[in-house]
């Protein structure tokens, strides 16, 4: 078993105690849970051999009733997901900014479980779902746990908490039928949002190809809201904090999520089961964004506003430390559906802002894992326990586990000698950043939040045009499975406000068109306000183009984990396939044949190849690349293999990169791509000819570039 990287060997043992894992050896025999050894598993305890059961079983009984209660109610939201554990190290003190103990010692390493998630469909859903995807983030620290619990995309849907209810009933499953699941393309979902023009800088992260990641290794993570640092003078600096993933941000194409859906539902959950079990383990670095005090105002949105980013032009992004991800779960239900995240988690040196859908998430979390979890106590679970000791008052409770001594649970005491003592007395204590508040109580949406257009249309901007491409596709799927025209109409009407060919785009296949509102809606006004106070309007952005925002400019240089198919068939050439695979393998690649059968494959020369899939048990959406090695025999076979062409033409649609060595040049000539071109040239599809020697190298570049997306210009693909 692998073990959470920690400073010390002392705290490694505290941390395998508080897991309380269960293995067993040759010499342990079933027990009850009440520890009496088990005779028979078998059979339940009767009258005869052929007579009725015995209430008396309690053996039978305890069993039984242990399996009646498996389940407990899945999260709300987000309850989809699956987790790892991991370890940060810190680049560099940032003392000047927060006293948080974990972000000032660089030689600690602290321990962290993380969950990714998707939010809207339920626990046994797919994870190819077009969504938001969670990111959460449990340090484990010396001064207690800090959770940052965010999301793959910087910005969130509503400005208020009041709102959250409503935002996921619309979104879930339509409450008369259960349809659809995991979806947002439905008419409540749109009727919602195209009432609420504040999310419309988050639909256009949705719709765009981010929320259809091609791993959670290849995803951002954020903090989303703006928070606090405070440094030991009590100084604070607003903060937001970002997860930069070393392999780049990555996406799938939607028609390749949809057909992964079927073929592999488990398809994130796998990958990153599989590459930190492999020992390809996952890593992100710890972004942050600091802004002074004093400049709170001088930004053209409000900074307590969740559907603003601050765009890394204006603020850059400083990288202060790596998180690694090297040891999967040992039980999912133990640890990844017992695991309790909560913003309001945190640890003396970061403190929250008035951000109001911040604010609601405090009260929600702990509240929701009294419901999920069923207890108070659901911090003594092993994968919620910080792994510094617990001294409080808080006693009982629905399956407490600590076991308090003595004879005081009060505070203040002298029979207890007082202990234990309040924080203050050591300085090291959580204290709330000394913040100004003198204001009236009001229920009011600040008027510094109405620019509900600016930063869409700067999300827009800053796509590429396959980006836009893509998010133009997406609105027209989603809104095409919008039943109710008028909500249709709606929605296009609100993208005029961000962007008129966008608008015009999507109308058209809507059979619609765009029409410019005159007033822009905005149901989010004050009971007792005028709604033309409150209009929605558009700020320019300062920023026109920020490059961040587009996955066009991410890390293309490693192939690192890449998943290639050789695709094969008897009398293929070894020589072919082993170059290709040592080269590949050499670049960190991993490489699957697939075969008509399962077994062995061989070669020309009579060599065994061990087939890992056949072409009935896998499918191209299953990877990021397909060769084909060269070989006379190999080829004739594959070339009368319609699965083997439809494996082909799949990845050409989904622009992935193919390479085909001699021979196996004629299966691609009787596919979609047909190679005609003087047999190379189209972008990402890389052929051996006496001419082009490189074939490794080339496909290995084009692999790098995750996908040659300008193909998808060039003509449609069947497939
Ligand atoms: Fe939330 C879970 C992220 C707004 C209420 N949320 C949950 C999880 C993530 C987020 C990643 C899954 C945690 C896990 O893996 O166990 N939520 C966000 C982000 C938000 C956000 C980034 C906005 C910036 N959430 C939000 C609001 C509310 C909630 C405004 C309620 C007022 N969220 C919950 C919850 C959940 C939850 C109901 C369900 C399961 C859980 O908490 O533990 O309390």
């Amino acid at each position: 078993m692998t073990k959470r990287k920690t400073n010390s060997k002392n705290e490694t043992q505290k941390i395998k105690d508080l897991e309380q894992h269960t293995e067993y050896s040759a010499d342990q025999f079933l027990t009850t849970n009440q520890g009496l050894p088990v005779n028979d598993n078998q059979n339940t305890l009767k009258a005869g051999d052929r007579g009725p059961s015995l209430l008396e079983d309690f053996i039978m009984r305890e069993k039984i009733t242990h399996f009646d209660h498996e389940r407990i109610p899945e999260r709300i939201v987000h309850a989809r997901g699956s987790a790892a554990h991991g370890f940060f190290e810190l680049y560099k003190p940032m003392g000047k900014y927060t006293k948080a103990g974990f972000l000032n010692d660089t030689k600690q390493v602290t321990p962290v479980f993380v969950r990714f998630s998707t939010v809207a469909g339920s626990r046994g859903s797919t994870d190819l779902a077009r969504d938001v995807r969670g990111f959460s983030v449990k340090f484990y620290t010396q001064e207690g746990n800090y959770d940052l619990v965010g999301n793959n995309m910087p910005v969130f849907f509503i400005q208020d908490a009041m709102k959250f209810p409503d935002l996921i009933h619309a979104v879930k499953p339509e409450p008369n039928n259960e349809m659809p699941q995991a979806a947002s393309a439905h008419d409540t979902f749109w009727d919602f949002i195209s009432l609420m023009p504040e999310s419309a800088h988050m639909i256009m992260w949705l719709m765009s190809d981010r929320a259809i990641p091609r791993s959670y290794r290849m995803m951002e993570g954020f903090g989303v809201h703006t928070f606090r640092f405070i440094n030991e003078q009590g100084k604070s600096h607003f903060v937001k904090f970002h997860w930069k993933p070393l392999l780049g941000v990555h996406s799938l194409a939607w028609d390749e999520a949809q057909n992964l859906s079927g073929k592999d539902p488990d398809f994130h959950r796998r990958d990153l089961w599989n590459a930190i079990d492999s020992g390809n383990f996952p890593q992100w670095e710890l972004g942050v964004q600091l802004i002074d005090e004093k400049d709170e105002h001088k930004f053209e949105f409000d900074l307590l506003d969740p559907t603003k980013l601050i765009p890394e032009e204006l603020v850059p992004v400083q990288i202060i430390g790596k998180m690694t991800l090297n040891r999967n779960p040992d039980n999912f239900f133990a640890e990844t559906e017992q695991v309790a995240f909560h913003p309001g988690h945190l640890v003396p040196g970061i403190d929250f802002t008035n951000d109001p859908l911040l604010q609601g998430r405090l009260f929600s979390y702990t509240d929701t894992q009294l419901s999920r979890l069923g207890s108070p106590n659901f911090h003594e679970i092993p994968i919620n326990r910080p792994i510094v000791p617990i001294h409080n008052n808080q006693r009982d409770g629905h399956m407490r586990q600590m076991i308090n001594k003595g004879n005081t649970s009060y505070e203040p005491n002298s029979l207890g000698g007082g202990c234990p003592f309040q924080a203050m007395l050591k300085k090291s204590g959580f204290a709330s950043f000394f913040e100004r508040i003198d204001s009236k109580k009001i229920r009011n949406r600040s008027k510094s939040f109405l620019d509900h257009f600016g930063q869409a249309t700067l999300f827009y901007n800053s796509q590429s045009l396959y980006e836009k491409k893509h998010l133009t596709n997406a609105l027209r799927f989603e809104l095409g499975k919008v039943k109710s025209v008028e909500i249709r109409q709606r929605m296009v009407n609100i993208l005029t406000q961000i962007d008129k060919v966008l608008a015009e785009d999507v109308a058209k296949c809507l059979g619609l068109k765009a029409m410019t509102p005159e007033q822009p809606i905005n149901h989010s006004v004050p009971a007792d306000a005028n709604p033309k106070d409150y209009q929605s309007k558009k700020v320019k952005s300062s920023v026109e183009v920020s490059n961040a925002l587009s996955m066009e400019t991410t890390i293309k240089n490693t192939i690192q984990t890449r998943q290639v198919a050789f695709l094969t068939a008897p009398g293929f050439n070894d020589v072919s396939l082993t170059r290709m695979k040592k080269a590949l393998e050499a670049a960190g690649a991993v490489v699957k044949i697939i075969a008509p059968a399962l077994g062995n494959v061989k070669s020309a020369s009579g060599k065994n190849f061990p087939v890992d899939e056949s072409y009935l048990t896998s499918a191209s959406v299953c990877f990021d690349a397909v060769f084909i090695p060269a070989g006379k025999a190999s080829t004739e076979d594959l070339k009368a293999n319609a699965d083997a062409i439809h494996f082909i033409n799949e990845a050409y649609k989904h622009c992935k990169a193919i390479a085909a060595d001699n021979e196996g040049v004629d299966v691609l000539r009787i596919s979609y791509i047909g190679v005609n071109k003087k047999d190379t040239g189209e972008s990402g599809i890389i052929t051996f000819s006496p001419k082009n020697s490189s074939l490794e190298k080339e496909f290995i570049r084009a692999i790098a570039n995750h996908r040659a997306w300008e193909r998808e210009t060039e003509r449609k693909v069947p497939a």
